[in-house]
């Protein structure tokens, strides 16, 4: 074997997303969720934890939520950005949030670092939390995440937190409850109506502030899937980190979605989790 070789090909370099997000021990949802996605997609996926979540199969499959300290928090941030610039890492996506000490945190890290591409999934509330401390997460959010992002993808009932309507019962509603995020936001919106629309298809509402589309497509069940709008988001911003523009990127991420459901994983908890690797 000869020692020397011409020089090797230019080697190419894979897109990059980061997620901020929760860990999900069953493997459902979250930061395994996101970086699944990402990797099926083509894109090398970095996570910074902000909270563990533990399912507890003897209390119904309720969460058990443990928020990570805000050093810590800031620390893999300041890890992430310091090891890939601002043009090598230039999509976010957050998940999981859940205190609104860890939410200052993030959007301190992200006020210093702004991203071409801030793809926001704002979940709201998870079971196992205060109620109180809900309320006040879900302020924080509104008030200093939701201004960062670039995108957003509220599911039905955190479309109904953001636009302050009493109730989205069908598409008509939807379109109306997007156009209000996108006004108080400016971020683009992809609603999701999920199973909690009726009728046979399942339904999410884009609007740019200019085109307002309907994705649609029939329904897998009417059991909500674990992982269904984590992977969402984490497919749009795999596809924006790769340059895709933002309707392509939605349409893209729905098709990836809709392939992981109708592949998904059932296991000895009461919901069955995506599989990301349905769209092979
Ligand atoms: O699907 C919302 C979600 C996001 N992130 C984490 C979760 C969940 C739901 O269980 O545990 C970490």
């Amino acid at each position: 074997m000869s020692s020397h070789s011409s020089a090797p090909a230019a080697l190419h370099r894979p897109s990059i997303a980061l997620t901020i997000a929760g860990s999900e021990a069953t493997g459902g949802a979250g930061a395994q969720a996101d970086l699944k996605t990402f990797q099926q997609l083509g894109v090398f996926g970095i996570a910074a934890l902000t909270c563990i979540v533990s399912f507890n199969p003897k209390d119904n499959w309720n969460h058990r939520f443990m928020p990570l300290d805000a050093e810590v928090i800031a620390d893999q941030l300041e890890a992430s950005f310091a090891a890939y610039g601002p043009d090598d890492l230039d999509t976010v996506k957050i998940g999981m949030l859940g205190t609104p000490a860890t939410i200052g945190t993030v959007a301190q890290a992200l006020q210093a670092r702004p991203s071409k591409n801030l793809v926001l999934d704002p979940v709201l509330i998870c079971k196992g939390q205060e109620p109180g401390a809900a309320l006040a997460t879900d302020a924080a959010l509104k008030n200093q995440i939701l201004p960062l992002a670039t995108f957003v993808t509220p599911n039905h009932f955190e479309a109904l937190s953001l636009s302050g309507m009493e109730a989205i019962d069908d598409v008509e509603d939807l379109k109306e409850a997007a156009q209000r995020i996108y006004a108080i936001s400016g971020a683009v919106v992809l609603a999701k109506g999920g199973v909690r629309l009726y009728g046979p298809d399942a339904v999410d509402v884009y609007y740019d502030g200019g085109t307002l589309e309907v994705l649609s497509s029939a329904k897998v069940g009417e059991a909500a899937v674990s992982g269904a709008g984590c992977s969402l988001a984490a497919a749009v911003a795999a596809e924006l980190a790769k340059g895709a523009a933002t309707l392509d990127a939605a349409r893209t991420a729905k098709e990836f979605v809709t392939a992981g459901i109708k592949a998904r994983v059932s296991s000895h908890a009461p919901f069955d989790a995506l599989w990301q690797g349905g769209v092979r």
